[in-house]
Parts: structure tokens; sequence; C-alpha cells
């Protein structure tokens, strides 16, 4: 999570590959849509700005967060796409399995990148509160997709280097 050092949409754009020519698959969570289609937003805006084009960007939804793996590991399993990135956001004080929900996000999408042999990226909101959401959806610190696509970029730069 951004503190007050990091801003999440804040990055140094020298050293982000170009992604001209890779594919990518986005998997968004319908739960706090408000805040998730925000993150999708900054994630497209930000694949585009470094060369990704409109089709290689591949976008699926789930109903929650708990889903993202599994949305993932079917959008892995097609076999068409460099990344997959994960939006989702779990607020904890209005979630009372908050914990659950995470853990199983965050467990589950290392496994479906381990077992695909392909970056799975976390870009999961877990804040205390709407407003610590908001703040990372595109507000005062930054986009949390911006971040996620950024990632996604280089972990896939960095599967086809090697
Ligand atoms: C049920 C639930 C709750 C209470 N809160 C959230 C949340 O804050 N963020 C989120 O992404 N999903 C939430 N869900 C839905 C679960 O992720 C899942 O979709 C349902 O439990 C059905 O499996």
């Amino acid at each position: 999570m951004a503190d007050k050092k990091k801003n999440l949409s804040e990055y140094d754009i020298h050293a982000v590959p170009n992604a001209k020519g890779m594919r990518f698959g986005i998997v968004v969570s319908e739960w706090n849509d408000e805040i998730t289609f925000e993150l999708c937003r900054g994630a497209i805006d930000t694949l585009k700005k470094h060369g990704a084009g409109d089709d290689d960007i591949d976008m699926h939804y789930v109903p929650g967060s708990f889903e993202l793996p599994l949305g993932a590991q079917f959008v892995a399993q097609a076999g068409n796409v460099d990344a997959v990135i994960c939006l989702g956001c779990v607020i904890q004080g209005e979630t009372r399995h908050f914990e659950f929900i995470c853990n199983a996000a965050a467990d589950g999408i290392t496994n479906v990148g381990l077992k695909f042999d392909l970056p799975v990226i976390f870009g999961v909101l877990t804040p205390d509160t709407w407003q610590q959401a908001k703040d990372r959806a595109g507000g005062k610190h930054g986009n949390k997709g911006d971040e996620a696509a950024i990632t996604a970029i280089k972990m896939a730069e960095l599967k086809r280097k090697l």
C-alpha cells in the first residue's frame, strides 16, 4: 500500500520495457466496482502508454476478489497472453471475512503464476476504509492499476529475455 513516500503511479518511465507485441489478460473483480473499474482504467491506460495495442488487452470479469485466482487460471490456460493482471478491492472495515478473501486471493494468484510459469499480478487493494481505497484508485496516492500494469510489462519482458 502506498505510504507518504510512494505514489502508485510514479515510476521511472525509462525503466519500463516496450509492451508492443505483448498480450495481457486483465481479470477484474466486480465487487467494489467503483474502485476496481478505476484500477482497470489505470491499468489499460498504462499498458497502452507503453505500447500495448487495444487488441492485445483481453478483459474478463469475476464476481469478487475470491474468484480472481480461478479467473486468472482460465485466462492462463487459454495460453495466449504474456501476463495476467488481477484487480480487486477488499475493504477491511466492511468485510468480516477480510482475511479469508485476501489470503485466498494472494495465495491463489501466486499459485496460478507458478503453475503456468506466467506473470500473474496481484493488483488487489486491501485498505481499511473506502476513502483509502479511493486514494489508491486514481486519488492522491495514485492508481494501483498503473503499478500492476508496469509490473506485468516488466515481468513479461523478464520472461522473454530468459
Ligand atoms: C462477500 C464479499 C465481501 C463481504 N466483501 C468483498 C470485498 O470487500 N471485496 C471483494 O472483492 N469481494 C468481496 N466479497 C465477495 C467475495 O470475494 C466472493 O465473490 C464471494 O464470497 C463469493 O465467492
